[in-house]
């Protein structure tokens, strides 16, 4: 298997931290790739039209793409069991949606100052990002604590790749302050050897 990847992005972390937990992670060769939504650069557009990464390349010409459906792939081929069974599935897969947006809109955020020329900035857009960021940590805060601190699973492997995005690219926005629950499942969660195996480089 090959996957196109890049040490920068919270969604190929998602797909490394599920490697590392199912014990798939010898199987596959990390391809190193690079680009923007202006510039495709060497994003894998032959294996994903979209130009994104993650990208899996699973057989020769044959990719799945999108970090959800490369995590359950993935889990699919192993007995990690990061999907529960039963009505707690559609709890799991909505809090993956949770922390998906949360990387969405942070992301945004990012291109806005990295890829837009600032003259064309609008700084209430940017704000508008950060407050789904703002509204989804507050719902971790108060609703889903028992959820991350159940059996390990892919909505806490996305929360947890979320939030060191979080820290990663937005450190000023001091996510911590107010979610103390939150921020301790991230000390707890953050020492775990996937995620201390798959940390950002520095900027
Ligand atoms: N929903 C996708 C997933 O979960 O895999 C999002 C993937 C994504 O946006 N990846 C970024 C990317 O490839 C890297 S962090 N950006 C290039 C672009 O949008 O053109």
């Amino acid at each position: 298997m090959r996957l196109y990847h890049s040490p920068t992005s919270p969604y190929v972390r998602k797909v490394m931290v599920t490697l590392h937990e199912t014990g798939l992670l010898p199987q596959v060769e990390l391809i190193p790739v690079q680009g923007t939504p202006v510039d495709p650069g060497t994003m894998p557009v032959d294996h994903n039209p979209l130009g994104k990464i993650p990208a899996l390349e699973i057989d020769e010409g044959t990719a799945i793409y999108d970090s959800r459906v490369i995590c359950r792939w993935l889990d699919d081929r192993s007995d990690a069991g990061l999907y529960p069974a039963g009505p707690a599935l559609w709890q799991t897969l909505t809090l993956e949606a949770t922390a998906d947006g949360i990387l969405d809109a942070a992301l945004l955020m990012v291109y806005e100052w990295r890829v837009r020329p600032e003259d064309r900035r609008h700084s209430p857009w940017v704000e508008g990002q950060w407050g789904k960021i703002a509204r989804a940590l507050d719902a971790l805060e108060s609703r889903w604590m028992a959820h991350l601190t159940g059996p390990l699973n892919i909505g806490q492997i996305a929360v947890g790749c979320a939030l060191g995005y979080l820290d990663f690219r937005h450190s000023d926005r001091q996510w911590r302050a107010d979610r103390p629950h939150l921020a301790a499942w991230e000390a707890d969660f953050s020492d775990r050897p996937a995620m201390q195996a798959t940390r950002p480089p520095q900027a």
